[in-house]
């Protein structure tokens, strides 16, 4: 089996999906986001491309919406992309769906439907997504989000860091993203936030006074059982 990694949702047409597992990362914040809400009692999760199908959805389903655009909260839904909007006392969302609308990550993950399997993975549940893989015995592609079609260091970093967990029953070597990957692992592992607070999305976050999700994102194992997994046209 190999583990290969998609750096944008642009390069997905040069990567075959089918018969493999994707896995959907964008670790600031919407992958970060879906697993908090899963975590925290959220009982399925409708990942949708525009702010129309989520303003749809939340009436037709009577669920919790979050949108974000542009890293700002999208306005006239419950919620913005914060994984804090999910935290609280008595997990007082708990038992409700959501739907979620967001830049790139809900994009990424809608744009892969073609693999056999669709999972979301993060820093805080790569126990799980380590697990899921193994047990599958496919090839793997850890498809990154990106920005705006663009290579983002922490999904990447991410994508080193499940390489190095499936070292030695996947073949990490063969592709030179996965090798890049791991190198920048390797580089960042020692204080993942202190590496990743260089990276520009942490700039826009910064910018947009949501530096308390770039801390919370970086938590590795938060939720190590929690794998949000594509079935029946949602994740749960
Ligand atoms: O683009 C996305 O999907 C978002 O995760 C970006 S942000 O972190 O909400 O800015």
């Amino acid at each position: 089996m190999k583990l290969d990694i998609c750096f944008s949702p642009e390069l997905l047409p040069l990567y075959e999906l089918e018969g493999k597992v994707a896995v959907i990362v964008d670790i600031l914040r919407a992958s970060s986001t879906i697993v908090t809400a899963l975590g925290e009692g959220i009982s399925e999760v409708y990942p949708v491309a525009t702010l129309q199908e989520c303003t749809d959805l939340g009436l037709q389903l009577n669920c919790i919406t979050a949108a974000e655009r542009d890293g700002l909260p999208a306005p006239g839904f419950d919620l913005g992309n914060s994984p804090f909007g999910f935290l609280g006392e008595g997990r007082p969302l708990a038992g409700r769906a959501l739907a979620i609308s967001t830049t790139n990550g809900t994009a990424a993950l809608r744009r892969s439907h073609a693999a056999a399997h669709i999972v979301v993975g993060a820093f805080l549940n790569l126990s799980a997504v380590a697990d899921f893989a193994r047990r599958q015995q496919q090839d793997v592609l850890v498809v990154c989000a990106g920005w705006k079609g663009m290579f983002c260091l922490e999904d990447t970093v991410f994508g080193g860091a499940l390489a190095a967990r499936l070292q030695g029953e996947f073949d990490v070597t063969s592709s030179d993203a996965t090798l890049a990957a791991l190198h920048l692992w390797e580089q960042a592992q020692a204080n993942l936030p202190a590496y990743l607070l260089q990276s520009a999305h942490v700039r826009r976050l910064n910018s947009l006074e949501a530096s308390q999700d770039f801390d919370f994102c970086m938590q590795i194992d938060t939720y190590a059982r929690v794998l949000p997994r594509w079935q029946h046209e949602r994740l749960e």
